[in-house]
């Protein structure tokens, strides 16, 4: 049965580019998104800008245009990379808009007329960058708690949301909803917050006189609106103006009824507050049904550092897909980091993953088994014979993955997601080696190897379908190179079978479709350069390339010294002294007064050791649960502040950046690594 679905981004500010974290979030919004419409449900989703308020008006003075030439221009910069990320936003809401302004009025009104807004005089402490008061007991030494930058006495009129009534019913909403504020340590964090301090009342007006880029006051004309109530109400109004017909019906309120409550509104975790407390309160008042959701992610660092514009170190997004495509950024982001956790960005890991997962993993699979069936079978898909063990294994493996994913994304467990997805294309490369298609070749063995090929071409078909509302263009390639079509069509519920490709179907084979990213040192044109510092992520990139040739870059692969003297060398027997195996960690937790150290639970196969190690600023416990890593298992154990630790695992690390060595297959646990 299909149920709608509506998703919303923030909307972003207009005073600044938009960069990586304002891509991740609308990323993570359009594979949601994109998956509803593969299942065939009806889908709205919604990002845009937030163009009123003194941070918008402050840039646009600065840069001698209007607030709204200001928000014109920069508005256009968010909706171009929208489109070079291939985000299928379903509209693109601007607080300007007149509809939009009609509805905050119209909201301010019924508030005001039901008591719920009262005139009242502020004293008090004002941040006048972040348009924020603060209370005596809030502020720090002199300094806005949330900005550092100092703060302002003032004394002015207001007028004031009444949200300190709902707190008790706020809270019961969080308790009895799990899954409203979401992952649980953010629902924690503003629990644990409610449950302890006192709500006030929230100020959402500005006097004219200290700023006028706003929407009026509709009671009183000499305020504008708060930017945060204005913003807010957008996931609001956009269903009467904004959506899709609802049932045929163009009707504003048939719209308003059919897509409202949002199901979830993504955000970053530097917004949670204002969306779970300030929005739910409203709507109350509003007599409104909350969000089913709002889901509060992590953070982006580059190379372990904040992003800022004065450190130079801000990702450019539209840089990276210019170099390496869009699909391999928004594997990247999602795969790299668990969705709420905090995450880094460096270029040595993007290539990393995009070298080993895109290029090896799936870009030669797929061009295997074009070259294979061009080359045996004349181009064309060959019928299947007899159903072998690795044949059953690998189609039980595609007919797990429905399951595993609407799982994985009805809990926005993006990596997760990937991770099982992937473990098809793990299980197609396994069944190549198994099968030596080659081998049956070279014996002349054609029913066999004709059962081989469509099976693979089958994997494929499904890893694209699995894959496309992350990777949507690489998904198209794959899925027209196994012979099928109507790409754009394609529902869930009848292409997950097993089979669907046609005996005799025309494959058509494209370019590759992740040419590997060569560093310096591959092409062996010295060491010096491949270990500079990366500057950019571009790179030495070939910049007209445009990822379709091979690229060069001077960012770090996996630093390996080239010494002068002659290191002391080991025999193997030596090595043999150490017993590596591989382990999973089954718990993780940080040991108590270290920010470094982490309690691990490791399953080594035969047993369940206790390992303690100093990963704890790179990694948060819940990044570690279920990772597969290398151990050392016959150290003798030793006590790290007070705790056991019996067998330590490896890390490599280099600069800020540390990294865990993992198998980059899962394996048995206490398998040897030798
Ligand atoms: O806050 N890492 O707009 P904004 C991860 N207009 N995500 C990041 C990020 C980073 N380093 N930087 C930004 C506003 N984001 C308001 C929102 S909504 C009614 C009004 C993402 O332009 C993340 O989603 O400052 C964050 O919440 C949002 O951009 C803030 O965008």
């Amino acid at each position: 049965m299909s149920t709608k679905f509506y998703i919303t981004t923030p909307i972003y500010y207009v005073n600044d580019v938009p960069h990586i974290g304002h891509a991740y979030t609308t990323i993570a919004a359009d594979v949601m998104a994109r998956y509803h419409r593969l299942k065939g449900d009806p889908v709205f989703f919604l990002t845009g800008t937030d163009e009123h308020g003194q941070k918008v008006e402050k840039a646009a003075r600065e840069r001698g245009r209007t607030p709204k030439e200001h928000a014109d221009l920069l508005s256009v910069n968010f909706r171009k990379l929208w489109e070079k990320l291939e985000i299928t936003h379903d509209a693109f809401i601007r607080t300007t808009d007149m509809e939009h302004i009609a509805v905050v009025q119209e909201l301010l009104q019924a508030l005001f007329d039901k008591g719920e807004i009262e005139r009242r005089t502020y004293e008090g402490w004002y941040c006048t960058p972040d348009e924020r008061f603060w209370t005596e007991k809030e502020i720090v030494e002199g300094k806005c708690p949330d900005c550092g930058r100092p703060v302002e006495q003032i004394k002015e009129d207001n007028y004031f949301f009444l949200m300190s009534k709902y707190q008790e019913r706020l809270i019961g909403h969080i308790q009895r909803h799990p899954d409203f504020i979401r992952p649980e340590s953010r629902r924690n964090e503003v629990l644990g917050f409610l449950t302890t301090q006192k709500l006030g009342d929230l100020c959402i007006s500005r006097p004219k006189a200290r700023l006028a880029w706003g929407i009026e006051l509709p009671f009183d004309r000499d305020f504008v609106t708060y930017v945060w109530f204005d913003a807010l109400v957008n996931y609001y109004s956009a269903t009467r103006y904004l959506s899709p017909a609802a049932g045929g019906s163009q009707d504003p309120g048939a719209r308003e009824r059919f897509w409202w409550p949002a199901d979830h509104h993504l955000v970053g975790k530097d917004i949670l507050t204002t969306h779970s407390v300030y929005w739910s309160t409203m709507l109350m008042a509003l007599d409104r049904p909350l969000p089913r959701n709002i889901f509060a992610h992590g953070w982006w660092t580059r190379d372990g550092r904040k992003m800022s514009k004065s450190l130079g170190n801000v990702i450019d997004p539209n840089e990276v897909v210019d170099t390496y495509g869009a699909d391999a950024f928004r594997y990247f982001v999602l795969r790299e980091v668990p969705f709420g956790l905090d995450g880094d960005f460096s270029t040595e890991t993007f290539i990393t993953r995009f070298n080993t997962e895109l290029a090896n993993d799936l870009g030669n699979l797929l061009s295997r088994v074009m070259t294979m069936v061009g080359k045996y079978f004349d181009g064309k898909i060959p019928p299947a014979g007899a159903e072998e063990q690795s044949d059953r294994e690998l189609r039980e493996v595609a007919e797990g993955l429905p399951a595993l994913i609407e799982a994985d994304l009805a809990h926005l467990t993006f990596n997760k997601y990937l991770q099982d997805a992937w473990q098809l294309v793990t299980r197609a490369n396994r069944y190549v080696e198994e099968n030596a298609p080659w081998t049956l070749a070279k014996k002349n063995d054609m029913a066999r190897l004709a059962t081989v090929m469509y099976n693979l071409a089958e994997a494929l078909r499904l890893i694209a379908l699995h894959l496309a509302p992350v990777v949507p263009g690489t998904a198209r390639k794959i899925w027209t190179a196994v012979g099928m079509d109507g790409f754009d069509q394609v529902r869930l519920a009848e292409e997950r079978q097993w089979g669907r490709i046609a005996a005799g179907a025309a494959i058509k084979p494209g370019a590759q479709l992740f040419p590997r990213i060569e560093t310096r040192k591959d092409t062996g044109r010295g060491s010096e350069r491949m270990n500079a510092p990366d500057k950019s992520i571009r790179g030495q990139a070939d910049k007209s390339n445009k990822g379709e040739k091979r690229m060069e870059t001077g960012a770090a692969a996996p630093k390996i010294e080239q010494t002068t003297t002659a290191p002391e060398l080991i025999g193997i027997e030596e090595f043999a002294k150490v017993q590596l195996r591989v382990g999973k960690i089954v718990a993780a937790e940080r040991v108590e007064k270290s920010d470094k150290l982490v309690k691990l639970k490791v399953d080594i196969g035969t047993e369940t050791r206790q390992v303690v190690a100093g990963i704890g600023k790179a990694y948060a416990p819940e990044q570690l649960l279920d990772k597969q890593i290398v151990i050392v298992a016959n150290l003798k154990p030793a006590k790290l502040m007070g705790v056991e630790s019996q067998g330590m695992l490896l890390a490599a690390s280099s600069g800020d950046i540390l990294s865990v060595v993992t198998p980059d297959k899962e394996i048995a646990p206490g398998s040897k690594v030798k």
